[in-house]
């Protein structure tokens, strides 16, 4: 569907699941690319804990309670105006499970059981609820409903992006024209940030749980961010370069470069022939001058936790008028209501 073409900024739409503490991938891929352009599109971020809930032995419910305000209080302390971005809990709204039952209705099974993320963890999960396969069409749901031209996420969602225009199209050709066709808008530099600890894994929420070292969380304290990089995995070369070097190397120059926005050429510089505790240390400071900030804008908006409700509520208005006229579409659309 075409959206009116005199209309304005392109809607952009994203969203974290608040599973575990965010980290600095789910920053340098995500959240802080919401920030740099917000300007330039109309907004909408969510907090997915109906997703979160795909792993149920994960977390407890107070945890998922607590843990769904810090995400969005993250959200605003990462750069997200409070103004002009709509930022809102997932299931505050009835909309999204109920447009996933429909997407559910037209969605073949075999295309959820190609998904590399559902593969992935449901080997590593000792049992698999529905949820966890049902996972991407959710997902569709959340963007479909807001008419999103634009989804910015790292690497690891671009197939659920692509299965989400599918699900799209399918439903279009079903039913008649309903959805916009949205896209991912991955970055550049930075788009998967591997494990400090396993550079050949992607730092992820789940595992830094269960290991320290792992990843830089958003909200840790310089001891324990300086004892993750400082043992990094990197290799007994010498040569500190973006090619031919080690992942583990890669990585860490990765990091720097997306927090630093310095040229390579001016990093391998800085670095030639200076051994790897420089650009550990280098590194260092780049990651603290990043959090510092984002650190005491979150505790300012946690402080005022009243304010924070009163927020996320009036968001969820705002969401819903959005996500009720797509819902009520799909719902003439099949017949149903
Ligand atoms: P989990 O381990 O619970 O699946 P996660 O760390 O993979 O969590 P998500 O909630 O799945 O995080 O992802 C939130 C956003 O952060 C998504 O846009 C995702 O693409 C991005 N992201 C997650 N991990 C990384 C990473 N290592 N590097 C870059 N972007 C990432
Ligand atoms: N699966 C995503 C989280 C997510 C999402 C969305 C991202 C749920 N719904 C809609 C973008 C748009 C993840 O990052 N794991």
């Amino acid at each position: 569907m075409k959206k009116d073409q005199a209309s304005k900024k392109p809607r952009v739409f994203s969203g974290v699941q608040p599973s575990h503490d965010l980290h600095i991938g789910n920053y340098i891929g995500a959240l802080r690319n919401w920030a740099l352009k917000q300007h330039l599109s109309d907004n909408i971020f969510c907090v997915v804990d109906l997703h979160a809930l795909t792993l149920p032995e994960d977390i407890k419910p107070e945890v998922l309670r607590e843990n769904s305000r810090k995400v969005a209080a993250l959200y605003y302390a990462c750069g997200l105006d409070i103004e002009t971005n709509i930022v809102f809990i997932q299931s505050h709204l009835h909309e999204h499970a109920e447009a996933a039952w429909i997407l559910n209705c037209t969605t073949p099974l075999g295309w959820l059981q190609r998904m590399t993320q559902f593969k992935a963890k449901s080997e590593q999960a000792a049992s698999i609820g529905m949820g966890l396969l049902d996972y991407p069409v959710l997902q569709a749901a959340d963007i479909l409903l807001y008419d999103t031209d634009e989804v910015p996420v790292g690497e690891d969602q671009r197939q659920h992006i692509e299965l989400t225009r599918d699900i799209a199209i399918r439903f279009n050709n079903l039913f008649g024209e309903t959805f916009v066709l949205p896209k991912a808008v991955i970055p550049e530099e930075g788009a998967k940030v591997m494990g400090l600890d396993e550079p050949e894994a992607k730092m992820s929420k789940s595992v830094a749980r269960n290991r320290p070292g792992h990843a830089i969380n958003l909200l840790d304290n310089e001891k324990t961010i300086k004892k993750a990089i400082m043992s990094a995995v990197t290799d007994s070369e010498k040569e500190t370069r973006f090619e031919h070097a080690s992942a583990g190397v890669i990585n860490l120059l990765t990091m720097y470069r997306a927090l630093t926005h310095e040229s390579r050429d001016a990093i391998e510089a800085r670095f030639e022939g200076k051994g790897y505790g420089f650009l550990k240390k280098e590194l260092l400071g780049a990651v603290l001058e990043t959090l510092k900030p984002i650190q005491s804008k979150f505790n300012e908006i946690m402080a005022d936790r009243d304010g924070l409700e009163r927020l996320l509520a009036k968001n969820a208005d705002a969401a819903r008028e959005i996500a009720a006229k797509t819902l009520s579409k799909m719902k003439e659309a099949t017949g149903l209501g």
